[in-house]
């Protein structure tokens, strides 16, 4: 189902440009997973609207099922969905349009995420294929990789953007607990942080997240994402940033990355969530850390090292070449140690 999103091109640098996010990342990381043997490859199971609907408001699911419909209906209106007006400071954000554009603008948080026809099948499959990767887990598998395609790391309760719809790792954690687990961390190493799944338990206590991206003050998403937010209220203490500069090797990198597991570990988790983005590698075309491809495995052994049941979900990379390298150094590195 992920080939039903197809977004054809992408806002980028002021002009239109060949979408990042496209298929062929996930045949890359699929084959990658075929020619090594780290257990069986299985298509997703359908666990309903229910999982989904713990983490977005009901309101913001119908506009990701509906919007296309409406959309392509316009007369004049040939392309994908892509918004061009934002409830920014000085307007009022508290009435949801009804016109197409107006809502696409209310949910969205960027202009370089398109919908498309196939764009609800493909998102509700990816989050069905997080929701199949943590049953194996709860039913006692050590892990599972959940290939999601389209990612979700930056889509928020009601907001999309970023290439993301649905936030499969908040799905995940969510089911975790759902099913009985008292406290579940989210690990965030994609390079971009992980404003949606932030946002979403940012006053929450039963779950922690760390990312380590690039300083919000230089990538996207530019607005969230600071080493002050640690959380608030009852999740006050609950989050952790690791935003690095332009040019951070993987040093640097793994100082911050292995302070976010010390974070972890003292935190208790009894189940861990990861979110697998590998666009911090050297030649990631939209990115700019230094990660060479065996620094994946060697991270991935440190995950491994939380001892934690644990549920990688596939969120960025666009080094489309080698994103299959990348992306099971990690899952390689995990299973030396894990077994
Ligand atoms: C899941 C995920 O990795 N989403 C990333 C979305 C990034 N979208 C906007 C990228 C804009 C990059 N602009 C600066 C590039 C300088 N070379
Ligand atoms: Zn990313």
């Amino acid at each position: 189902d992920h080939l039903l999103h197809d977004m054809k091109r992408e806002l980028y640098g002021g002009i239109m440009v060949p979408a990042h996010e496209m298929p062929r990342r996930a045949d890359m990381v699929l084959n990658r997973i075929k020619s090594q043997s780290l257990g069986d490859i299985v298509g997703p199971d359908d666990f309903g609207m229910a999982p989904i609907a713990r983490i977005h408001d009901a309101d913001f699911l119908t506009f990701l099922e509906t919007v296309w419909d409406e959309w392509s209906a316009i007369e004049g209106y040939e392309g994908e969905v892509i918004p061009t007006v934002w409830p920014s400071r000085r307007l009022n954000a508290t009435r949801i349009p009804g016109f197409p554009e107006g809502k696409a603008g209310y949910y969205a948080l960027s202009a370089e995420t398109s919908i498309t026809a196939g764009t609800w099948k493909a998102a509700y499959s990816s989050a069905q294929v997080a929701l199949t990767a943590q049953k194996a887990v709860a039913d006692g598998a050590r892990a599972a990789f959940g290939l999601c395609r389209p990612p979700g790391h930056h889509a928020a309760a009601d907001m999309y953007g970023g290439y993301c719809f649905l936030n499969n790792a908040a799905i995940t954690a969510q089911a975790f607990l759902d099913q009985g687990a008292s406290k579940v961390a989210v690990l965030d190493p994609d390079f971009h942080h992980g404003n949606g799944t932030q946002s979403i338990f940012y006053e929450r206590g039963d779950v922690f997240f760390a990312s380590v991206h690039g300083d919000p003050s230089d990538a996207f998403p530019h607005f969230l994402g600071w080493v002050d937010e640690t959380g608030a209220g009852t999740g006050a203490g609950c989050n952790a940033n690791y935003p690095l500069p332009p040019g951070a090797g993987f040093e640097e990198w793994f100082r911050a990355f292995e302070n976010a597991c010390g974070k972890i570990a003292d935190f208790g988790a009894e189940a861990l969530v990861v979110s697998h983005g590998v666009d911090t590698y050297k030649n990631d075309p939209i990115s700019f850390f230094k990660l060479d491809s065996p620094d994946y495995v060697t991270y991935g052994k440190r995950i491994a090292e939380l001892g934690l049941p644990t549920v990688f979900v596939m969120e960025g990379g666009y080094a489309v070449e080698e994103i299959g390298i990348n992306a099971v150094n990690v899952l390689s590195g995990f299973d030396e140690v894990a077994g």
